[in-house]
């Protein structure tokens, strides 16, 4: 992990156990560092602080065993508590300026952008990659604005120099357009955890954007 170069040219997991076929975090972690992801993000928007706390001490042990980056959504004191890698902000969170001084230097910061003023202020206030989306509709957002389309990715592919990753409504079916814009790092929540075999989505993706990159 480097705040220099935080994301894969991979997928991006986001949890969500609500929409994990009854099966726990914890679990869906271990399928998806079996699976080679590089990247994992604790969300959990319902749950209480003390079980985000348990969840999050057991991810980073597993995390850190497998060399895989853990990023912690909203909650930069339980980041900073179970020695995440980073934390994901939102626009109406912490300004990242303030978040930047209490995590320190070393942490990996994050930022959700929904338009170009918002990838340029992200920029200019440090951030180490920002979040681009919701590319298309999704339901797993609670209070999400308006899908921002291929058009805000293609402005960010061309315009913005830091890292980013695609999020919104991605699925196996309609990633070819979003690797098409020239996204390399691709947040999928939904698509991943409802799946039964979750290892074979992945790899059935990859192949896709594998496919894709070997023809540009
Ligand atoms: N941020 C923007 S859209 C989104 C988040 C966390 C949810 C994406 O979920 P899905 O299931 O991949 O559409
Ligand atoms: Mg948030």
């Amino acid at each position: 992990m480097n705040r220099k170069n935080p994301l894969p040219t991979d997928l991006y997991c986001i949890t969500a156990e609500d929409y994990s076929l009854g099966r726990s975090n914890i679990e869906i972690v271990k399928q998806w560092i079996a699976a080679g992801i590089k990247i994992i993000q604790y969300r959990e928007k319902d749950k209480d602080m003390k079980k985000k706390y348990e969840e999050c001490k057991i991810i980073r042990e597993l995390t850190k065993e497998a060399d895989v980056t853990f990023i912690v959504n909203d909650d930069i004191d339980l980041a900073m508590m179970v020695q995440a890698d980073g934390v994901h902000i939102g626009q109406d969170d912490l300004p990242l300026e303030a978040v930047r001084q209490l995590v320190g230097d070393q942490m990996i910061i994050g930022i959700s952008t929904h338009s170009p003023e918002q990838a340029q202020g992200a920029v200019k206030a440090g951030a180490d990659y920002i979040g681009v989306g919701p590319i298309f509709k999704t339901s797993t957002k609670k209070n999400v604005c308006d899908p921002v389309g291929l058009e805000y990715l293609k402005y960010v592919v061309d315009n913005i120099a830091i890292p980013f990753v695609a999020i919104g409504g991605i699925k196996e079916s309609n990633v070819i357009e979003v690797v098409h814009c020239g996204a390399k790092c691709i947040a999928m929540v939904t698509e991943i955890t409802q799946a039964q075999d979750i290892g074979k989505k992945i790899n059935g993706i990859r192949k896709i954007i594998k496919g894709i990159e070997e023809k540009k």
